[in-house]
This record gives C-alpha cells, structure tokens and sequence, in this order.
C-alpha cells in the first residue's frame, strides 16, 4: 500500500509538535495516514519487546517522545528512498550495508512513490523542515514505519546513526546474530549545536594508511562527527605527495618518530579519502604546517634553509627549533606550490597552515610570514586556520583560530575572529588518562574520561562567547601512537564525549548521567573489536 507524501509529512508533523500523542498509540494500531485508510495487521501480531535503547543515545538528541512499541525490521523490509535522486539512493544503500551483516537481511533499497507501506522504512528530504538545518532530522518510529526526515541529505545521515543506535548492540556484530531486531516506537527530532564537530589525526609522526583513515572517518561517522583534521607534516614527516616538489615524500616521507617507517599519501589516495569522508557527509581539512615544524621539508631541500645545507632527519620529539627560511624567495614559492596542489586536490573550504610553535623567528618575522600564508590560502580559495599563535597577525575576516593553550587564541577572538575549541587539557587524545597509562604524554595533565566530558566550549575561556565558537575538535597527536590499536586506546572512548558535546545541548548533559549511556555503547565497540580503554569511572556492561 502507497501512502502519499502529503500524508506522511502530516504524520510527521503530528508527531513533533502534537501532545497526547502516545495515547493514541496505547489505543490500538495507529493509522499513519491520518484518514480512515485501513491498514494491514502488523505481523507478527505479538511484537516482541522494544530494547530501551531510546535512553542510550550519544549524542544525546535535542528531542525525543518515546511511545510505546516497537518496529520489528525482518527480512521482508524494505528501504524506500526518495525517486530521482541518487544522493539519498546511496545513503539508503549505506543503511542496508551497516544491517546486513547482523541480520544476515539483504535489504532492499527501492525508489519510493511517496511514503511505503507497513514494515518499511522511508528516507526522505521531502516535507523536511528547513527549521532542522543542514544535519537535522526527523525519525518518527511506529510499529509501522519508520520514516526518516531531514532538510538535506546530510540530515539523514546523522539520522540513520540514531536508527542504528536504536537497535540492540549486537547489530554491529561483523556476523548474523538471532535477533529479534526491534526499534522503539517514539520521535527524535534532533539538530546539531555547533557546526564544528572534529577529530584530528597526527600522520605525519607516525603514519597510518588509507584503510586505518578509513576505519577512523567510520567511527566518527557512528558519533556525528563531521570534521576530519590531517596533520600531513611535521618535522619528523612529510605525508602528503606534492608534484612540484617530490623530495617531500622521497625524502621526508621516509621518516617517524623514533626511527620508525615512513610513509605518504599519493594525491589519488587522499582524493580516496576525502571522498570516504565525502560521503559520511565529513569535510576533510588537510594542515601544512610552516613556518615551524618543518624539518622533514628542510630535509629534503637544501635552498628552503637560510644556509643553504639540508637539515638531517628529525626523529625525536624536541619541537620549535625549525623554520623555513623566511628571507628567500624560493620559500614564497614553496608555499604558494604546497598549497596551490593541496588546495586542488581538497573539495572542503579549509586549509590549516599550524603557525604553532616557532621559537627561532622574531615576531615581526613570524608576522609577516603567517600574512603572506594567509593571502596564498586566500588565494586558491580557501579559509585559512590556524592554532593559537596565528592571533598575533592581522586576520581575514574568515580566518578561524583553533584554540589549543594559550591566550593568544582568545586575542585573536578580541579581534572577531571564529574559533575552534580544542584545549589540551580536555580535548587532547594523546595524554594519558592516568599516571599507569602506557602511550602518550602528559605535559597538559591526565585527561580521564570524566575530564574530556566534563566542560563547555562556551564556558571554557573568559571572553570568548558562544557565538564566536564554530565547535569542538580532539586532536589526536602520535608521537607514542604506531598502531591502529593504540589509536583506538587513546581515541576511546574520550571522543565519544567530544561527539556529545559538539552536538547537544549543554544544558541537561551531566557526567553521572552520560557515563551510564556510555556504558551501553561498550557493547558496540567491542562488537567492531575496538580496543577502547575501559575506564574504571564508567559501568561498562
Ligand atoms: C603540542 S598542539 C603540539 C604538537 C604536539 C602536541 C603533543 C600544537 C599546536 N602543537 O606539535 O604533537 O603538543 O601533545
């Protein structure tokens, strides 16, 4: 049976914003057209129990009326997506993917003629309110239907992270799993608070390769997150291949921390991963550092330094000694190459020049060097950022600093500029959560889960409003980090909370509380053999 659009919508609406509404689904089978068409006994007719998995979203939506029951997704169910438009045909192709596995069910992905009939599930930007921006949406769950909402596709795929949190934790299982699979009946109506929701990861280090990026940009997809940050280059690295000057990788690519191999991206495999990115709907943002942190590019040209002598390898952790000559021409040219092929090769808005750190150059140097950065970013089109030390020069209008330590982030906010929140002291996945935790440093103190939680980007610094805030971001550094296991050690679950607080609201969110649903998630990571650290301050199940 085909129920028309103008239906559903009304259905939807109904159930945002009418009260009284779970009565009418406490007094027998709800008709979701609204008008007298009968509909088909749901089967089967005793629905099994619906998980409370309502309870344990993260990040916790802005909204949501649980109703009594459930939908029980079977083999039978079909993903109806909104005809005609192949953006949404691959996000509900995503959906059938993540649930196969579990189920065992190949679900069918068809082209929907309005909203379906029972015991389906319906994807649609048609009816959906501009009001939930670009990530919002709607997820209205009857023993019916299930019917996903959202202004843009964007919506919908944050939506269809909900939807697979609703289900019972085995559903991340790799194998088929008994089941039942039951999705609480209710309505979410959810939006996200800050527009900047990021991780970083440090490649250059340590390198990691396409399929560990990969494996991250899909844990972050689970949470809403929505910023990838590469640190490409360091003086330890250089991982990002660049046509007009091959040494780079030749010659600084081949080196990490403590001896250990190098590695670097070609330009066509991070194109593959700023399209991974792409269509978990995460803007990819690549940072070149310069003038500092730079020893893996003087490694590999002798004219970037002002003796005209290559420097050797740098695998130790000391920082704030290199920089390139700012005297030389040649290094004007290097910097408008390096981020005329990166800024090509990279579809989002940003590009991060780091501008941290530079203990060998005078301010007046540092000045005019980070300006002339910012003019070439402008340049190929792009917004410049960059951490702290960046709000001592005059910024663009657009320019955005990412806080991590110091005041001069919050001289750069007195200046109007936007930022990022990113304090060591909370957002940094690479210190030790305790005095016995084996990887990372620990100069910005011990980060416990509680503490990466417990905070507010709007609250954080004096002066430094809400409004003048994009969002959030965890930097994971690696200079102790060699393995994908050790990423995920360090990463989770601290991002989880980040995720939280970069999407919902900050009033009502509580450590006491979220350490309880977070406990509910240890079943889901184990599932995807993530080898997250078990904090003793939270009830793992
Ligand atoms: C500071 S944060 C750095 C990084 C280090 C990190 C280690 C920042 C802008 N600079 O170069 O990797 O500390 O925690």
């Amino acid at each position: 049976m085909q129920l028309p659009s103008r239906s559903l919508s009304f259905l939807i609406r109904f159930l945002v914003f009418i009260t009284g509404v779970a009565m009418l689904f406490s007094c027998g089978p709800a008709n979701p057209t609204g008008d007298d068409t009968p509909i088909p006994p749901v089967t089967p007719s005793v629905t099994p129990e619906a998980p409370p998995t309502m309870n344990y979203l993260i990040p916790k939506p802005q909204f949501v009326q649980p109703e009594p029951g459930g939908f029980s997704l079977t083999a039978a169910s079909g993903i109806h997506v909104q005809s005609g438009n192949e953006e949404i045909a691959a996000i509900g192709r995503y959906l059938a993917e993540k649930l196969k596995p579990a189920t065992g069910f190949d679900l069918a992905v068809l082209p929907a003629g309005g909203a379906p009939g029972t015991g389906n599930i319906y994807i649609t930007t048609e009816g959906g309110d501009p009001a939930l921006g670009e990530e919002g949406y709607t997820l209205a769950v009857t023993p019916d239907l299930i019917a996903l909402v959202a202004y843009m596709p964007a919506g919908l795929f944050r939506g269809i992270q909900t939807l697979r949190q609703l289900l019972p934790a085995p559903i991340e299982q790799s194998t088929v799993q008994p089941g039942p699979w039951v999705v609480p009946a209710g309505v979410i109506r959810d939006q996200p608070r800050f527009s900047w929701r990021g991780a970083m990861l440090d490649v250059a280090r340590h390198f990691f390769g396409v399929a560990d990026v990969k494996a991250f940009l899909d844990e972050m997809a689970y949470y809403k997150l929505n910023r990838f940050h590469l640190h490409l280059s360091d003086d330890q690295g250089w991982r990002i291949e660049i046509k007009s000057w091959p040494n780079l990788t030749a010659v600084g690519g081949a080196t990490s921390v403590g001896g250990d191999p190098g590695g670097f991206y070609t330009q066509e495999q991070y194109a593959e991963i700023v399209a991974y990115a792409q269509s978990r709907y995460i803007t990819v943002i690549p940072e070149i550092e310069m003038p500092g942190h730079t020893n893996a590019a003087l490694a590999s040209y002798a004219e970037l330094n002002c003796d005209d002598v290559a420097r050797p390898p740098h695998t130790e952790l000391e920082v704030g000694f290199s920089t390139l000559c700012v005297e030389k021409d040649i290094t004007y040219q290097f910097v408008d190459d390096v981020i005329r092929e990166v800024a090509a090769i990279t579809p989002g808005p940003y590009l991060h020049i780091g501008g941290d750190e530079v203990q060998t150059l005078g301010a007046e140097e540092y000045n005019a060097f980070v300006q002339k950065a910012q003019s070439t970013v402008n340049k190929y089109g792009k917004r410049m950022i960059g951490w702290d030390e960046i709000g001592r020069i005059d910024l663009l209008p657009l320019t955005i600093v990412q806080y991590w330590n110091g005041p001069l982030a919050v001289e750069a906010a007195h200046k109007g500029a936007k930022m990022i929140m990113s304090p060591a002291s909370r957002a940094y996945l690479d210190q030790k959560y305790n005095p016995s935790t084996e990887l990372g440093l620990y100069w910005a103190g011990y980060v416990e889960v509680q503490e990466s939680y417990s905070w507010d980007p709007a609250t954080q610094l004096d002066g430094v409003s809400e409004g003048q805030i994009l969002g959030v971001e965890a930097p994971l550094w690696t200079e102790t980090i060699r393995t994908r296991a050790e990423i995920e050690y360090m990463v989770f679950p601290r991002l989880i909370g980040i995720a939280e607080i970069g999407w919902s609201n900050a009033a009502g969110r509580e450590w006491s509380e979220y350490r309880i649903r977070l406990a509910e998630h240890g079943p889901r990571l184990a599932a995807w053999n993530l080898n997250y650290y078990r904090s003793p301050q939270v009830p793992w199940k």
